[in-house]
């Protein structure tokens, strides 16, 4: 092969992101994924797509497998659960927390059941899909029991007299209450993670940093607002003190003498708050504006 040759080879090699083909963490991947510039159409019935607008391949799996595929290379990056990763046991790097699929894995007990402590479960038979997890946590409080491993509706084993309890993912808690189960221990936190492989090329690596770079002003814009309004110059000193912004509000001078204009970033949960104190000093023309990215 001579050099330009190898050249051209090298530039192919894209980077191949895993993600989940259906199910809960599917549609929030590719929506991350959009709101950070890297388009992707799902294919109809090939398990690999390019992005249409970002040198990025992606491979659409089980979410049980991306842990192991990302782990062994086959993909280089992965987003999957952190219950995945774990209860997979897989070697790779835990790129960054993402903020959607959130979730526990907690023990979980007929609600008729008195509760003392964690030696209930002690000879007790535990249903789940989280076994290395579960016997983790069983071995580090020294208590025996019986793991019975399945695969799907966890929730009805105790019902269907294939187990005493169960070891599941909770979110709301409603699937609990409606199978007449009471959640006893939060034993795992989750969210969707991005997963990285320990040894992936430098090439992969740069990718991987702009990537992480457009997630972090993303992710970064999210609960905040931008507000611009109109202040009395007189009142200046006290509105900064309402509003304080990343560095300081950026403050314009109007052209009607004695207002300026101000600039800031606020949480947004703390919004309507800030408004009512602004509105107080003499504050006029509030104008709040959704935030798509913030770049430090
Ligand atoms: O087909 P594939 O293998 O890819 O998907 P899957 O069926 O194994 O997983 P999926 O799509 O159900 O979930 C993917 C990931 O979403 C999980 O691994 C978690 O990281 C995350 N997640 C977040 C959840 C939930 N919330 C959740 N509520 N995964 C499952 N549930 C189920 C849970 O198993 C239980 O049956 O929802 C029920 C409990 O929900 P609540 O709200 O009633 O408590
Ligand atoms: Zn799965």
């Amino acid at each position: 092969m001579d050099l330009p040759t190898v050249g051209k080879f090298f530039l192919l090699v894209m980077l191949k992101i895993a993600l989940q083909s259906k199910g809960r963490l599917n549609e929030e991947s590719l929506s991350l994924l959009a709101s950070i510039g890297i388009n992707v159409d799902e294919p109809k019935r090939k398990f690999i797509s390019k992005a249409r607008n970002f040198d990025i391949e992606t491979l659409f799996l089980r979410d049980d497998d991306i842990p192991l595929v990302v782990a062994s290379g086959t993909a280089s990056l992965g987003i999957v659960g952190l219950n995945e990763v774990a209860e997979k046991g897989a070697d790779v790097e835990i790129v960054k927390q993402l903020g959607f699929g959130g979730c526990r894995i907690s023990l979980a007990i007929p609600k008729a059941d008195k509760y003392e402590g964690l030696e209930y479960f002690r000879g007790k038979r535990i249903a789940t899909s989280y076994p290395r997890i579960l016997k983790d946590f069983l071995d580090k409080n020294g208590i025996e029991a019986t793991i019975e491993i399945i695969t799907g509706s966890v929730e009805i084993a105790p019902a269907a007299g294939i187990a005493d309890c169960i070891f599941d993912i909770v979110s709301s808690g409603s699937t609990l209450v409606s199978n007449g189960l009471v959640e006893v221990e939060r034993v795992f936190e989750s969210e969707a993670v991005l997963i990285a492989n320990k040894n992936m090329s430098a090439q992969d690596r740069d990718t991987l940093e702009e990537i992480l770079f457009r997630i972090d002003s993303h992710l970064m814009s999210s609960g905040k607002k931008y507000l611009l309004m109109n202040i009395p110059t007189a009142a200046l000193d006290q509105a900064v003190k309402i509003l304080p912004a990343m560095r300081s509000p950026t403050v314009m001078p109007l052209a009607s003498e004695g207002w300026c204009s101000l600039h800031s970033v606020v949480e947004a949960d703390t919004l309507w708050e800030k408004v009512r104190l602004l509105k107080a000093i003499g504050a006029e023309g509030i104008l709040v504006i959704d935030l798509d990215k913030i770049i430090l």
